[in-house]
């Protein structure tokens, strides 16, 4: 069964959307395989985020991931890399298709609610990096 790894950032927990977020994958028959609620450091960030590093937005994007706790999670079903993402809705939420989380909820292109894996290469480092073994 495919994995992915699903992140709801600062703002969606700090603005009370856990459980809508999560109804929205349970919802479409996506399971929670693994979850916690964790506050990152600085250099789990940059570690998270090391394929962005030369990014302009790089600093900014470590700064928010760790302004407040965010809930990690492994989702879990078929073809769910590609599903989650199509949950999520475009990274930059005024491209993003209508009744996604980031077109519903998001505010700004860095503040968009949730992160996930974009390929099975990422996910597998992504659900790596936050739950060995
Ligand atoms: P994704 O989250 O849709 O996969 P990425 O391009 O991997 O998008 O970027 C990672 C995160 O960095 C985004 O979710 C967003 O929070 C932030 N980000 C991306 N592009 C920009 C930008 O142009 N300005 C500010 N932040 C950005
Ligand atoms: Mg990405």
């Amino acid at each position: 069964m495919e994995k992915t790894l699903s992140i709801i950032k600062p703002d969606g927990v700090a603005r009370g959307l856990i459980g809508e977020v999560i109804r929205r994958f349970e919802s479409d028959g996506i399971k929670i395989a693994q979850m916690k609620l964790i506050r990152l450091t600085t250099e789990d960030a940059q570690g998270f985020y090391a394929v962005h590093k030369q990014r302009p937005f790089f600093n900014s994007l470590v700064e928010f991931m760790t302004s407040g706790p965010v809930v990690v999670m492994v989702l879990e079903g078929d073809n769910v890399i590609e599903r989650n993402r199509k949950i999520m809705g475009a990274t930059n939420f005024v491209e993003a298709a209508p009744d996604t989380i980031r077109r519903c909820y998001a505010t700004d292109i860095e503040k968009n609610i949730v992160h996930g894996s974009d390929s099975l290469e990422s996910a597998e480092f992504e659900i790596n990096f936050f739950f060995k073994n």
